[in-house]
């Protein structure tokens, strides 16, 4: 029986109502009486995926047709998280689809809530590249985004006695209603073996494993429903699935172990972003997906065009920091030994095809390959590197280059054992190489890329990161966007800048009244979550000061829990002085490998357990660490944030891209001059920011000559009160030499120099309180991050690539 009879249906919805209820029938196979919010989501999901699917038909032959430019993104992650929400707001169908199913005692918020987080990245790389992906497609310019289909994303957190434990996710485990599997197209990706050499003289690669990839392609539809774009996720299988031979002669096992090492290649995602995992695995997934995804877009040019020799003019590639690099190489391996192109031509090709962005300066997370490794597995590749070096460095010798600048701008590295410097093998492959904040393109030229940028000058620009406003405020914000939108109309969703508009009203004390309504409501719902979550009751009246991110070392959460401790010292010494209630959020993964990530961690759950259970602070401070943190998580907090932390140790946050959602949601930040935060204050206004701490040049030149963290603490009593409190056992009774390690280390080498910034950062929490304690000034800030951070939408950091980096043209949208 159907709940609703289409007769009661208003006229407008029937199609979509009957479409729903037919997904559920035929495709799901589930009856409407007895259906739960898992199958009402795949039958929401395959009716509005039918709808995208006319226009991505459209697009695809518009490329084709039309010979258009096209974007190819090469990205080992993409965070994608939730796609259905996505798909209904971009489509305009929000309120119909929830109108239908009530219409059918089904609510789209609880349907909305079945579908998993799609976690294939680890943090701001890999969303970055979601946002890119959306902005492209709202753009219309013609895109694919190529990456590995990873059978288990990054792991799922648990918090069991304070510490993080790792379990697998398993985002697959129901079925991905939103993918095409494309058995026709597959590519073999070889490993191994020799090269050989033909009687033509021609150099031929024959591998000793090949290893199959084949296609899953997801539709990625813009705003408003005018472009789709395709993701394109390569799974591995096994060339020959089961050596039936071995099988039938009794080895059951060794029959499949082919199998198991090939699909291996896609099974999980490296969790690690800090440093190289160095694996034999980790080669073997970026090979695997650079070489498919460069073979099936040789494929597609020469099936359109004819002619391999316009690649370029075709096909842009942009490299995701280095994982996809040795593309490079492959490209030209593509070139040379399969389509016979002579190398300068060849490289000619490449280098006009290739572009790079760089995500991280700091050196631990530059990778780097064994030269052993290399040659044993990608014994071509490796010659063609050989190759590429040799006429990169004839190149600048003939230009003067001295010994000491050939060695660094070598893609071999001498100094380490032997290791091929995959950011070297980007950034000489590359036409274009990008920064990703103007701080961070400036250190670019002045650290790391400082010999190479002097042997090609002018190829390193800027494009600082964006976020897109449709998930980051659209979507995770309805209520503030409606206020927007009520009160300087509906074109800012087509065009941010607009955004500008809401300056006036900064001052205006019935908009800011309204503007704290929306935040109150969010906040609400945030009490909710985390009261569900870990029964932590928080004060929706308290100011919310939230720090969610990976945790690292340089992101410096550690500097957040002193100032935490602090706060809590001092409360404790004057309870009854006007505190502003505070609550402390925290949410973030380590790497499993990562011990001190791991153990601060470990002291903030700590630090929250005792300050949450101290009655002399109730009602002023509540600490609460949000477990398996993820995009979902972060569209419930963001909006509910009240102040953003942003306190990276100045020159190694490349750029942040959290720093900008929080911003357009309204909170006010407490940062360092790092990455993107400073442009951040450049368009917010520095009276509406809190920037403390050493600046990225002093704290460089401290961090070299070794800085004095014992002088530091002997000349603060506020330091030394809260760093005595951790490492005396306060907030682990149980083991009071628990974190004593932590603060001797924090003591001995304060790399990151937490200990430097404390004062500072304690004077900028300080004048925070005050401005919260004066709502009218606090809500003019608050209106002003909303209305100036429109520069940081991914639409306008999109459009800066297609018209310095990658010449490509959007798609008239109707
Ligand atoms: C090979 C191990 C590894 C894996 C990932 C090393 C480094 C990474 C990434 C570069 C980590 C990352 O996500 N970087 C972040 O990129 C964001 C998007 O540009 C920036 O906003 C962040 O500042 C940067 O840390």
């Amino acid at each position: 029986m159907i709940k609703t009879s289409p007769m009661d249906v208003p006229a407008g919805d029937v199609e979509l109502h009957e479409l729903i209820v037919n997904k559920l029938i035929y495709s799901v196979a589930a009856r409407e009486e007895r259906a739960g919010p898992r199958d009402w989501f795949l039958a929401t999901t395959l009716a509005v995926r039918d709808r995208i699917i006319d226009r991505w038909r459209l697009c695809n032959a518009a490329i084709a047709d039309e010979g258009r430019k096209q974007v190819c993104y090469l990205s080992m992650e993409f965070l994608i998280g939730r796609l259905l929400g996505d798909a209904l707001g971009n489509l305009g169908m929000t309120d119909q689809v929830r109108r239908v199913l009530a219409g059918l005692e089904v609510n789209l918020d609880e349907v909305l809530g079945q579908e998993p987080d799609a976690a294939l990245g680890n943090g701001g790389l890999g969303r970055l590249a979601a946002c890119f992906m959306d902005s492209m497609s709202s753009l219309g310019i013609p895109a694919i985004g190529y990456g590995i289909r990873y059978e288990h994303g990054l792991f799922r957190q648990l918090v069991r006695e304070g510490q993080q434990q790792e379990v697998p996710e398993d985002w697959l485990s129901l079925g991905n209603p939103w993918e095409f599997e494309r058995s026709s197209v597959t590519y073999d990706v070889g490993f191994g073996g020799h090269v050989a050499q033909a009687a033509d003289g021609q150099l031929e690669w024959v591998p000793g494993e090949t290893v199959r990839a084949i296609a899953y392609d997801t539709p990625v539809v813009g705003w408003r429903g005018r472009w789709v774009n395709t993701l394109r996720l390569w799974s591995a299988r096994a060339t020959d699935p089961l050596h039936l031979d071995a099988f039938n002669s009794g080895d059951h096992v060794g029959a499949q172990l082919a199998r198991v090492r090939a699909e291996a290649i896609s099974r999980v995602l490296y969790p690690g972003d800090d440093s190289p995992a160095g694996q034999e695995l980790r080669l073997r997934q970026e090979y695997f997906f650079a070489s498919a995804s460069l073979q099936d877009m040789i494929r597609r040019h020469v099936r359109l065009h004819g002619d391999i020799l316009t690649l370029a003019d075709k096909i842009s590639v942009q490299l995701n920091d280095t994982h996809p690099a040795v593309g490079v190489a492959e490209l030209m391996r593509l070139l040379v030994d399969v389509h016979e192109l002579e190398w300068e031509k060849a490289w000619e090709i490449s280098r006009a095809t290739f572009s790079y962005t760089n995500h991280t300066l700091m050196p631990e997370a530059l990778e780097s390959w064994p030269v052993p490794l290399m040659e044993r597995l990608l014994p071509r590749n490796m010659q063609i590197i050989y190759m590429i070096n040799g006429r990169h460095l004839e190149a600048a010798r003939a230009d003067g280059a001295g010994d000491a600048l050939l060695s660094a701008v070598s893609l071999i590295d001498e100094h380490h054992g032997r290791r091929v410097r995959m950011g070297h093998l980007a950034f000489i492959g590359s036409h274009k190489v990008n920064g990703v904040s103007a701080l961070h393109t400036g250190l670019m030229k002045t650290t790391v890329f400082a010999e190479l940028n002097r042997v090609c000058p002018g190829r390193i620009t800027n494009k600082t990161n964006g976020i897109t406003f449709r998930r980051w405020l659209l979507r995770a914000n309805p209520g503030l966007t409606q206020l927007i939108v009520d009160t300087i109309g509906p074109r800012v969703l087509d065009d941010p800048e607009r955004l500008a508009d809401l300056v006036p009203y900064a001052r205006d004390a019935a908009f800011q009244q309204e503007f704290a309504a929306q935040r109150q409501v969010a906040k609400q719902a945030l009490v909710r979550v985390v009261q569900e979550r870990i029964g932590v009751q928080l004060d929706p009246h308290a100011l919310f000061d939230v720090q969610i991110k990976r945790i690292h070392e340089y992101k410096r959460q550690l500097l957040n829990i002193l100032h935490t401790v602090w706060l809590y010292n001092a409360m404790r010494a004057q309870p009854t002085s006007p505190w502003v209630p505070r609550a402390k959020i925290f949410a973030g993964k380590a790497a499993p490998s990562y011990r001190q990530a791991k153990l601060i961690i470990r002291l903030a759950n700590d630090v929250a357990r005792v300050v949450n259970s101290d009655p002399t602070v109730r009602g002023l401070l509540k600490v609460a660490f949000l477990p398996n943190y993820n995009v979902t998580l972060a569209e419930s907090i963001i909006p509910a944030a009240d102040l953003s932390e942003q306190i990276s140790t100045a020159g190694l946050e490349a750029s942040g891209t959290g720093n900008m959602k929080f911003a357009l949601n309204g909170a006010l930040t407490i940062g360092t001059l790092d990455g993107a935060n400073v442009e951040i204050s450049e368009r917010v206004g520095l009276d509406n920011i809190f920037i403390f701490g050493l600046e990225a040049g002093p704290a460089s030149v401290l961090r070299r000559d070794g800085y004095d963290a014992r002088a530091a603490m002997a000349a603060s009593d506020d330091l030394s009160g809260v760093l005595e409190a951790i490492s005396s056992g306060v907030f682990s009774p149980g083991e009071p030499d628990r974190y004593k390690g932590l603060v001797e280390g924090l003591l001995a080498h304060d790399h990151f120099l937490v200990t430097a910034d404390f004062d500072s950062y304690v004077r900028a929490q300080r004048h925070v309180a005050t401005r919260w304690s004066s709502p009218s000034d606090w809500w003019r800030s608050a209106v002003l991050n909303t209305a100036n951070v429109a520069w940081f939408s991914s639409d306008r950091t999109i459009q800066e690539y297609a018209g310095e980096i990658w010449q490509v043209r959007a798609a008239p949208l109707d």
